[in-house]
């Protein structure tokens, strides 16, 4: 394969570990955890996992044991973050720098790999040519959900031909839930195999105390902020058009703030906000039309608006209508499966209780129809293909007409839509990515090697200087608590979603007003990986802020 000359350059980068990982490490034991919520019910489903420490790994200046070599399988689950690669070379230096006799193995294209028993060595030929890149290609992703005996029983079956001491998932809250239950299952039955979870997800909404980010939220809101600053450029030379701006990022309004705070756009709409005021549609509809008319008297008719792609969902009619919609999808599947999308429609509907079905029945059709189509493999509203963007657009259009009938508006509303979301999961890791993942990667070994399992990999101190990073694992279960999916209660990790007491949304809050009503863009240009650290290594602004710094 022909690289770019940036590829070229780039592949040379090494990332930094923090100095705790710089040489061989001693563990350090700290407290028996508990989950977040509904322990009773989490100790009983995990009797061999609830419970266990956090750990954090420290510098060992006498070591005294010589490692026997182990081998080590990985799973890359979900969708894609930037950084991916580098987990995984973390790994491989990680074990061998352990004993230059461990084996990486990667199983191909998600769980449905190690189900399937496809997989291939990982050799440091192969993981060369992927260091510092973006994207899952180096063994590829899915979203098979890895949930019953069989799939388990199956994935023992390779993991025990291949000799592999441990499995590495590297996934967001779901596959790490999955990397519990598998953890719990075959400590049960005396498998003598580990599983190590890693933290991903662009959504950034797997994040605690310990886990203070997930990798790929800091690449992907960078390559979205880029872009969107261009079109605020645009859009601010030709003042003609109200560019409503959709963010990928699923339930949580991460992505869509953090770009809020790095381009200052005139609207950011936060699903939280929209829940913790039990906001209707109509309600949001009102609050873009009046700063669109205020502008309007201002002379301008231009403007940006940043949708979450998740909120849909966060309309306290529109969460109870697609909750019921997830019932009936799964009560009524035969009968539904294979109609037209009138009669699929006409039928849905006819199972619905009549406050949803008059909200239903309101919905453009093909809006309706996107809120009808089949779940994810977790259960899932697969936001990424409901055009909110489109539906508010039309909505305010069809407002300011009326608006404008009754002398409340004048001006001129072009609208353009669009949305970000695959542009930014396989971009180039940023240096923040880059050496938060190999820390992760690098860390995921260690745990390893200390016997430990039902972990995941945790790294934190994320806005100090890489060096003084903290190393460690924390036991997966104390992120769970019991909810409802695919219509029966599960322990789940609990997404972590926008703080309204948070800094970085009080932060946005503050600036709400003055960013509507004038035209203040920032335009935050391209990810740059080499010159000055202020411009190349500054973590996210979410995070800063998290941390108590100023940005
Ligand atoms: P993960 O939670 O698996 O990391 O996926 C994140 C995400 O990019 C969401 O933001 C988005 O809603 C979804 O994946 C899209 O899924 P798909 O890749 O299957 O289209």
């Amino acid at each position: 394969m022909k690289k770019s000359a940036l590829q070229r350059v780039r592949a040379e980068y090494q990332p930094k570990l923090p100095k705790a990982l710089q040489g061989p490490v001693k563990l350090k034991v700290g407290e028996p955890t508990k989950s977040v919520a509904n322990q009773e019910e989490i100790e009983k489903l995990f009797p061999h996992t609830y419970g266990m420490p956090v750990v954090e790994f420290e510098r060992d200046d006498n070591p005294v044991r010589v490692e026997e070599p182990f081998n080590v399988g990985i799973i890359l689950s979900g969708g894609q973050a930037p950084g991916g690669h580098n987990v995984v070379s973390g790994i491989f230096d990680g074990i061998k720098s352990l004993n230059p006799e461990c084996r990486l193995y990667g199983f191909l294209m998600g769980p449905s790999g190690f189900i399937n028993h496809q997989y291939m060595e990982l050799t440091a030929g192969y993981i060369k040519e992927y260091r510092n890149t973006g994207g899952f290609d180096i063994i590829g992703s899915g979203r098979t959900k890895l949930e019953n005996p069989e799939q388990f029983e199956a994935g023992l079956t390779v993991l025990k031909e291949l000799n592999i001491k441990a499995l590495v998932i590297i996934g967001g809250d779901d596959s790490n839930t999955n990397a519990a239950v598998l953890a719990e299952y075959y400590k049960n039955i005396g498998a003598d195999v580990q599983v190590i979870g890693v933290p991903k997800t662009i959504d950034g909404d797997l994040k605690n105390k310990w886990i203070e980010t997930s990798f790929g939220f800091d690449t992907a809101c960078k390559v979205y902020s880029e872009v969107i600053g261009n079109i605020q450029r645009d859009c601010n030379s030709a003042k003609k058009y109200y560019h409503f701006i959709k963010l990928m990022g699923r339930s949580a309004s991460h992505i869509a703030l953090e770009c809020a705070l790095e381009t200052q756009p005139n609207v950011c709409l936060i699903s939280e906000e929209i829940l913790a005021k039990r906001m209707t549609l109509d309600n949001i509809v009102s609050q873009l039309c009046y700063v669109i008319a205020e502008r309007a008297k201002l002379g301008w008719n231009f403007g940006t608006v940043l949708v979450p792609e998740g909120l849909i969902e966060f309309i306290p009619s529109m969460k109870a209508l697609i909750s019921e919609l997830n019932e009936v999808l799964v009560d009524h599947s035969e009968e539904i499966e294979g109609l037209e999308d009138l009669e699929r429609l006409r039928t849905i509907h006819s199972y619905l209780t009549p406050k949803n079905a008059e909200l239903f029945h309101s919905l453009p059709r093909h809006i309706a129809l996107q809120l009808t189509l089949d779940r994810d493999s977790h259960g899932n509203v697969q936001v990424s293909l409901i055009e909110t963007e489109s539906l508010l657009s039309g909505m305010v259009e069809r407002r300011l007409e009326e608006m404008a009938e009754n002398g409340e508006y004048i001006g001129k509303f072009a609208a353009q839509h669009h949305f970000f979301g695959y542009e930014g999961r396989c971009a180039d890791p940023t240096n923040f990515d880059a050496d938060y993942t190999y820390a992760l990667g690098f860390n995921a070994a260690m745990l390893i090697n200390a016997g430990l399992t039902g972990y995941m990999s945790s790294v934190r101190n994320l806005t100090d200087t890489t060096e003084n990073w903290i190393a460690g694992g924390i036991p997966i279960t104390m992120m769970m608590n019991m909810e409802r999916r695919h219509g029966a209660m599960k322990p789940v990790i609990q997404k972590a979603l926008v703080n309204l007491n948070g800094r970085p949304y009080l932060k946005y809050a503050s600036m709400r007003e003055t960013l509507a009503l004038n035209t203040l863009y920032q335009y935050p240009g391209p990810i740059q990986y080499f010159g000055p650290a202020e411009v190349c290594d500054r973590p996210s602004m979410t995070l800063l802020l998290e941390h108590g710094k100023d940005i």
